[in-house]
């Protein structure tokens, strides 16, 4: 019997770095655990980065768990077959919800024999719950990206909180509190995935009784099909090659995502996520995170050396025209090259806007 972890949470909360934590704190203890990361291109940041910490990886693309449940499944077979694994750990995409009724649901019924379903997990940026929250104390109508943030919270068994590095420790326990009193189904647990701080809290949490098993959750399809569409989705790689000598990797994939923030802070557009790797040669890169308008970048890891050449991919999911997300990030790779010395040439395009979310299954809950 293998124990199947769901994670869920909106784009940038730390799901896949909250993953490989628990996998690398889970191997510790003795258990041999895999991982899977989806989205809906095919040239995923997260598994690079994924694969250079953990063995057995494997990753859903072209849709989201619901939408491509069949291929979910096959990759939970093969990873077991194939690495002996007993625990596999998985993040939806980070503008799905429903995932109670789409995959939860279906694989405790049709593959209740073959494996344990833990409690699903919603990851949740606290900066991003209080930017949500103020545009609600203010007054304003829910926007349809709330909205959905908010069906992701209440759908969830566990609510992790994770990045508590990032707010003051009272704050911290104030929203704790206030998520329980919120969310009473839910286990609320705060940790910091990056520091570890508390992570043993939220692998006990798996092991508890899922609190909205037996709940419906009500939810608008058309409202959150809205929220999805306003994100635009770029996933484009493009070559880089020094002007001149050698350039450094990681330098140049800050200042793309430093003038990119810049650019949706300027335009009043929400970034979920935009992440970027740069590959220099042999297992070399540099991956680095931007998620929030106007927000400094995050290194998540430095390139060892300077580079003549590389090749960067760029995953960015960021509310706004996919044609004018295009020209953005085409104006922040000419910025960053041309104060690093790089010349660089897309070779895929482009961004553009996911369709309405169709799940394989849609199980209500039982006796409802
Ligand atoms: N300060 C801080 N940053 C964190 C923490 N956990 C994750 N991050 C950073 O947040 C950024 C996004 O983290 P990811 O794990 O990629 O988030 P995600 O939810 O998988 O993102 P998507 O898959 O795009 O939805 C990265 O730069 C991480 O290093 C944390 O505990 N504290
Ligand atoms: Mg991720």
């Amino acid at each position: 019997m293998i124990t199947f972890i769901p994670l869920t949470g909106f784009l940038g909360a730390g799901k896949t770095t909250t993953m490989t934590a628990a996998a690398l704190a889970l191997q510790e203890q003795g258990r041999k655990v895999a991982v899977i990361t989806n989205d809906q291109g095919v040239e995923l940041v997260d598994t690079k980065l994924v694969r250079s910490q953990l063995d057995a990886v494997a990753e859903v693309t072209g849709g989201c768990f619901c939408c491509k449940f069949e291929d979910l499944v096959e990759a939970i077979v093969a990873l077991v077959a194939s690495d002996d694994v007993d625990t596999v750990i998985a993040e939806a995409v980070g503008s799905c919800t429903d995932l109670q009724a789409t995959v939860v649901r279906p694989l405790r019924q049709y593959y209740g024999e073959q494996m344990v379903v833990a409690p699903l997990t919603t990851v949740v940026d606290p900066l991003r719950f209080l930017a949500f929250d103020r545009a609600a104390q203010r007054g304003e109508p829910e926007s349809d990206l709330s909205y959905l943030f908010c069906r992701q919270l209440t759908e969830a068994d566990v609510i992790a909180v994770n990045k508590l590095d990032t707010i003051k420790p009272d704050k911290a326990a104030d929203l704790l509190a206030r998520l329980r009193t919120d969310y009473p189904n839910a286990a609320v647990v705060g940790y910091c995935a990056t520091g570890g701080d508390h992570l043993p809290e939220l692998l006990g949490a798996w092991g508890g009784q899922p609190g909205n098993e037996a709940v419906d959750l009500d939810i608008d399809y058309d409202r959150y099909a809205a929220a999805e569409a306003q994100l635009a989705w770029m996933n484009q790689e493009l070559d880089l090659a020094a002007v001149d000598g050698s350039f450094d990797a990681t330098a140049w994939a800050r200042a793309v995502l430093e003038h990119l923030s810049t650019w949706a802070k300027d335009n009043d557009s929400l970034i979920g996520h935009a992440k970027l790797t740069v590959e220099t040669g042999g297992e070399d890169f540099a991956k680095l995170s931007v998620t929030g308008a106007g927000e400094e970048p995050s290194l998540d890891r430095a390139a060892q050396s300077t580079a003549t050449s590389a090749r960067a991919v760029v995953n960015a999911r960021v509310a706004c025209e996919p044609d004018d997300l295009d020209r953005a990030v085409q104006d922040a790779v000419t910025a960053a090259d041309q104060a690093h010395g790089v010349t660089s040439s897309a070779t895929t395009p482009v961004s553009f806007k996911p369709g309405y979310p169709r799940p394989v299954h849609r199980l209500a809950a039982a006796g409802a």
